[in-house]
């Protein structure tokens, strides 16, 4: 068994403790270098990569096409803020806007700052073409949801984890069940909502796919109530699923499209919040904005990565490959993984074990064998690693995981 010296990791895990906010718990490894589906600790240990960046590397990391469309932006102009017109921006909205199939486009940076717009605009939709009274809109959100953690955003969350000790907080949300189409048909029933916010998935939560055809019917009593279907598919979209988009598995067109994170394939925060007119002309020039918002170097990296998705068929690989990985998961038939669930490559498992931190010490053992992920609330374990992984390497992951396993016989 090589012995590894480790004094690297941990003196650059000691002065991120002295110097760097403690607001993650990671895994104990240093990474330095990505390539593809692999990343590589400062040790020189290479690992599979089974978090993502939480799905922002859907297209592989450093993917060269990409980062040529970065390194070649990036000597030439950068940013120019919104003061002025760029060359790409044109471009890019125009390439986004046929490329999702909506008239227009509004350009932020983070995902949780589209997720704000998208509200914004429900807000704004809501008083000036639905006619509800200035200041009474109401927005319908989901138990369990993760869409962010500004203070607004988290002022729908049900984490505790996530607003205990933050408040106060904005009103203006109706909370429903996930997945439950009755509490939502009720909830419509107030004339004064303007919108349905939802992950297609619910990432954060622990991969929650909700039943077959919520998600329309969802849409479909929203159309009847007049009231916008706002999908945050910021994990769920690009390719992650199966599919471009999770809603495309029914067929569901949003009114409101928020996409972040691979977006730029993990290259930079790049944000989008796509609509039609009728929604996105409700905002005028000076109510909204961000200094990077559409900046010229975001414009040329979200072109390359949304091409890469195309000509890479990343959504059809992921279909196959994550009906391939679950199948192989189930074979394993562990007495220590309950549930196995996910579409696409967007999968997780439930850990059973009396010990409580059996997830955690899982985790740490893959690490030890060479693939990365880590536990979402106790027990679950997303398992997503790039759409550019081959089916060789997910069966080296497989096995990486049926030998990890058995770590949890001693526990
Ligand atoms: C963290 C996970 C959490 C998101 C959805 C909006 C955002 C996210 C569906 C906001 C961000 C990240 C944030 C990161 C961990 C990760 C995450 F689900 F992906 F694992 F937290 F739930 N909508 N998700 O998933 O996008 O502003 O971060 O760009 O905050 O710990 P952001």
């Amino acid at each position: 068994m090589q012995v590894m010296d480790t004094t690297l990791t941990q003196q650059l895990i000691d002065r991120e403790e002295q110097f760097n906010a403690h607001n993650y718990h990671p895994i104990p490894v240093v990474l330095d270098r990505g390539e593809g589906p692999y990343v590589w600790d400062v040790e020189g240990k290479r690992y599979y990569d089974f978090l993502s960046g939480y799905s922002a590397v859907n297209q592989g990391h450093c993917h060269p096409k990409i980062i040529q469309a970065l390194v070649q932006q990036s000597s030439k102009l950068t940013l120019t803020s919104r003061a002025f017109h760029s060359s790409l921006l044109g471009e890019y909205a125009e390439y986004i806007t046929g490329f999702f199939g909506y008239d227009k486009v509004l350009p932020m940076n983070t995902g949780v700052e589209a997720v704000e717009t998208a509200l914004k605009l429900a807000r704004k939709w809501g008083y000036e073409r639905k006619g509800i009274p200035e200041g009474s809109a109401k927005i319908i959100v989901c138990e369990g949801n993760f869409h962010g953690r500004t203070l607004n955003v988290i002022s729908f969350s049900t984490d505790p984890s996530s607003r205990n000790g933050f408040g106060p907080f904005m009103s203006g949300y109706i909370t429903i069940p996930y997945n439950n189409t009755t509490a939502l048909k009720e909830a419509l029933n107030d004339p004064t909502v303007c919108g349905f916010l939802m992950e297609p998935i619910q990432g954060e939560a622990g991969v929650v796919v909700p039943d077959e055809g919520v998600l329309s019917t969802c849409y479909q009593l929203c159309k009847e109530a007049g009231v916008l279907f706002i999908a945050d598919e910021i994990q769920t979209g690009l390719a992650r699923t199966g599919k471009m988009l999770a809603c495309d598995h029914e067929g569901v067109k949003p009114d409101i499209l928020v996409l972040g994170k691979a977006l730029s394939g993990g290259v930079l925060p790049i944000s989008a919040v796509l609509c039609n007119d009728d929604i996105m002309l409700c905002i005028k020039p000076g109510e909204h904005g961000s200094t990077y918002g559409g900046n010229p170097l975001a414009c040329a990296v979200a072109i390359a990565a949304l091409q890469v998705l195309k000509d890479e068929n990343l959504a059809e690989r992921s279909e196959e490959l994550g009906l391939y990985f679950r199948q192989k998961l189930a074979h394993l038939n562990s007495k220590y993984i309950r549930t196995i669930r996910g579409k696409g490559l967007l999968n997780a498992i439930i850990i059973q074990h009396k010990n409580p931190e059996a997830a955690w010490d899982l985790c740490l053992e893959l690490m030890r064998n060479g693939l990365l992920a880590k536990p979402t609330h106790g027990d679950k374990i997303r398992l997503a690693p790039p759409l550019v992984i081959s089916k060789e390497e997910l069966d080296d992951c497989i096995q990486i995981i049926e030998n990890s396993l058995s770590v949890l016989d001693n526990l």
